[in-house]
């Protein structure tokens, strides 16, 4: 049986500054990793670019850390390769919600059986402190030394919005939470995406581990159920309107749906990596497209 020492890279070991939140949430996926029983040749972790990018690094199964913005599409395909994967996609807010929104938009529709975790510290951590998708309007950064003048992105709304079929936010403070949190997804049929609040110690002085602590709570122990869009659409902007005062924690919205790799006809049958190429005819498909 797998456990936390087998998932250890030895003395190969994260060069992320003291104290940041990724290495909790590297932690509470190797937690659910264990607590699903997963075998590490199973699981694929995929990332872009960023100091949360660097995750596959830290973490002994097989991973790929690829280009900004792009570990959806990677993710995506290596699942539709082989379906028998745990594919977990993992990228900053920078990352997933501004490089790579595209693919996250498109991500969201397409229902392919695959795990996102975005590590949200509301900045650009790696590149030293720019304002990200997510900054809080009025907050200062490198890049916006009078304050931010967008509104952040909602990605937990964006989400519920589109019928995602697993939306969850977890904290990188609640080591518990984000472990179950994380499990849950992953054993969850469908594509489950989780934002995960990850406090960034150098860079992001306004969104520390005590202001997170001192604003969330766990929706589902106040009886909370996800299983309707209005609602979790409304939760989705609890506290939006008045700087954040109160912030849900857990599962928003979960609905049951048909997976892209099980409708399609070729991928239905068995994983791809699985089947023969011996009598295709490379004649026959070059003629087909000509
Ligand atoms: C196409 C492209 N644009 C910009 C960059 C520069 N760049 C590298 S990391 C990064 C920011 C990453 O921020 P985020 O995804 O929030 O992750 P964090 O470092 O905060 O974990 C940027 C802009 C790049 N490598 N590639």
């Amino acid at each position: 049986m797998v456990t936390i020492n087998d998932l250890s890279t030895g003395d190969y070991v994260p060069d992320w500054c003291p104290g940041c939140g990724n290495y909790s949430i590297l932690n509470g996926l190797k937690r659910a990793i264990v607590k699903l029983k997963l075998k590490p040749r199973d699981v694929l972790v995929v990332s872009g670019i960023g100091c949360s990018s660097k995750l596959p690094q830290w973490i002994d199964v097989n991973g790929y850390h690829g280009v900004h913005g792009r570990g959806l599409p990677v993710g995506t395909g290596a699942k539709l390769a082989n379906k028998n994967l745990h594919v977990i996609v993992v990228g900053g807010d920078g990352d997933v919600y501004g490089e790579g929104m595209n693919h996250f938009i498109h991500a969201l529709r397409k229902n392919v059986n695959i795990t996102l975790l975005v590590h949200d510290n509301q900045i650009y951590g790696l590149t030293k402190g720019q304002t990200s998708p997510t900054s809080m309007k009025g907050d200062k950064s490198t890049t916006s030394r009078r304050g931010n003048f967008d509104d952040p992105i909602n990605p937990i709304a964006l989400a519920v919005a589109q019928r995602t079929s697993y939306v969850a936010r977890t904290f990188a403070g609640d080591l518990e939470h984000m472990t179950d949190t994380i499990a849950d997804a992953i054993a969850f049929k469908g594509f489950a995406f989780i934002n995960i609040l990850q406090p960034c110690v150098s860079f992001n002085k306004h969104n520390t581990f005590v202001w997170f602590k001192e604003r969330v709570y766990d929706l589902q122990k106040k009886g909370y159920k996800p299983n309707n869009v209005e609602k979790a659409f409304k939760k989705a902007y609890e506290g939006w309107d008045s700087g954040w005062d109160k912030i849900p924690l857990g599962v928003f919205y979960k609905e049951k749906k048909p997976l892209f790799e099980d409708d399609h006809p070729v991928l239905a049958k068995t994983p791809l990596v699985k089947q023969s190429i011996d009598n295709i005819s490379i004649k026959k498909l070059l003629d087909e497209l000509c």
